[in-house]
């Protein structure tokens, strides 16, 4: 998983840290700026592994405004600071690195399933996205979860404008054993996740997970009434869904949708299939929320809590 991305973060670790290495022969040698086991970094000494680091992370879908954000932070820790050598200079690169990677990540952390032990019944949690991300398949994920975990679900069928899409999801509520809230086609979908809430308040259940149709975050009018949908029954967590593979375009959408409804949280799926790792770092940045899970298959245990240390951690 994230190998492109984890090698090119290897990569740099090891150049800069033979520039560190270097400029510590030179001060041995001149008996100067090491007196105390301490070397300072200027600039210079920065500029190509930084220069190089930073296309590395474009490569790897990091979003240009993202990767400045990065290499910043790294700057910040690394030049003019007094290092302490110790035996390995890959340790304090290393540092920088991890610390400027959780520091662009984790704006509003929060644990999912704290939120939702704690958070006044029924939790109204509304997935979008643009076309085909995997919405559907991530909402029958997170409720069969959520039912193993002892929760009552209840899932709104908010797609009404797909031929099909209520059949689908209507297939995996029987499958996994949880209550489907349905409209006829065309309806809508503000009145079906309503229902649902109403529904969820009677039968006092715990959760509801409400499916809404894709949507391009270009067309206005499905923009408007997903504002909608958030007007007339506020969630309590909304979830951008967006496939690892899609990388930058992610990004740009992940932006978009944020500013129509506020994104609580985003959710990565199809990490299974050939992703280079950015987009994840930059879809966190840009919504200034955490990303809460990874989809990584087709099956309904294919879902992984996501975490940014662990994350991080998998890059080095
Ligand atoms: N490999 C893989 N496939 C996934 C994953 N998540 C979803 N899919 C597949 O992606 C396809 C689209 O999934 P849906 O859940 O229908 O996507 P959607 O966002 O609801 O689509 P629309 O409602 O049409 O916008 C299906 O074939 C899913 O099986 C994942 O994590 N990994
Ligand atoms: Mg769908």
């Amino acid at each position: 998983m994230f190998n492109k991305l984890k090698e090119k973060l290897g990569a740099f670790k090891k150049t800069i840290g033979e520039t560190i290495d270097q400029k510590v022969g030179i001060g041995e040698k001149a008996k100067t700026l090491v007196l105390e086991r301490e070397l300072i970094l200027d600039e210079g000494d920065l500029e190509k592994s930084l220069g190089d680091l930073e296309i590395a992370l474009l490569e790897s879908d990091v979003a240009f405004p993202v990767a400045e954000s990065i290499i910043d932070a790294i700057k910040q820790e690394l030049i003019g600071a007094h290092k302490k050598i110790g035996a390995n200079t890959g340790d304090i690169v290393e540092t920088a690195l991890r610390n400027a990677l959780l520091s662009v990540m984790s704006k509003e952390m929060f644990d999912f399933d704290e939120f939702i032990a704690n958070a006044p019944k029924p939790v109204n949690i509304v997935f979008t996205g643009v076309n085909g991300t995997g919405k559907t398949t991530t909402i029958a994920k997170i409720a069969s979860r959520l039912k193993e975990n002892g929760y009552s679900v209840v899932v709104a069928s908010g797609d009404t404008f797909r031929a099909g899409a209520t059949e689908q999801i209507e297939k995996h509520a029987e499958r996994i054993g949880v209550k489907l809230i349905k409209h006829q086609h065309g309806g809508d979908p503000a009145a079906v996740i309503y229902d649902a809430m109403q529904h969820a308040t009677a039968q006092h259940r715990d959760v509801v997970l409400a499916d809404t149709a894709g949507r391009m975050h270009t067309n206005i009018n499905l923009m408007d009434q997903l504002g909608k949908i958030c007007r007339v029954t506020p969630p309590d967590l909304v979830i951008f869904v967006d496939e690892a593979v899609a990388g930058n375009d992610a990004v740009e959408r992940a932006r978009e949708f944020n500013e129509t409804v506020p994104i609580s949280g985003s959710i990565l799926t199809k990490v299974d299939m050939d992703s280079r790792g950015g987009a994840a770092i930059s879809i966190a940045h840009v919504t200034g929320k955490p990303v809460l899970f990874l989809g990584t298959g087709q099956k309904y245990g294919d879902l992984m809590k996501f975490d940014a240390e662990w994350y991080v951690d998998q890059l080095f």
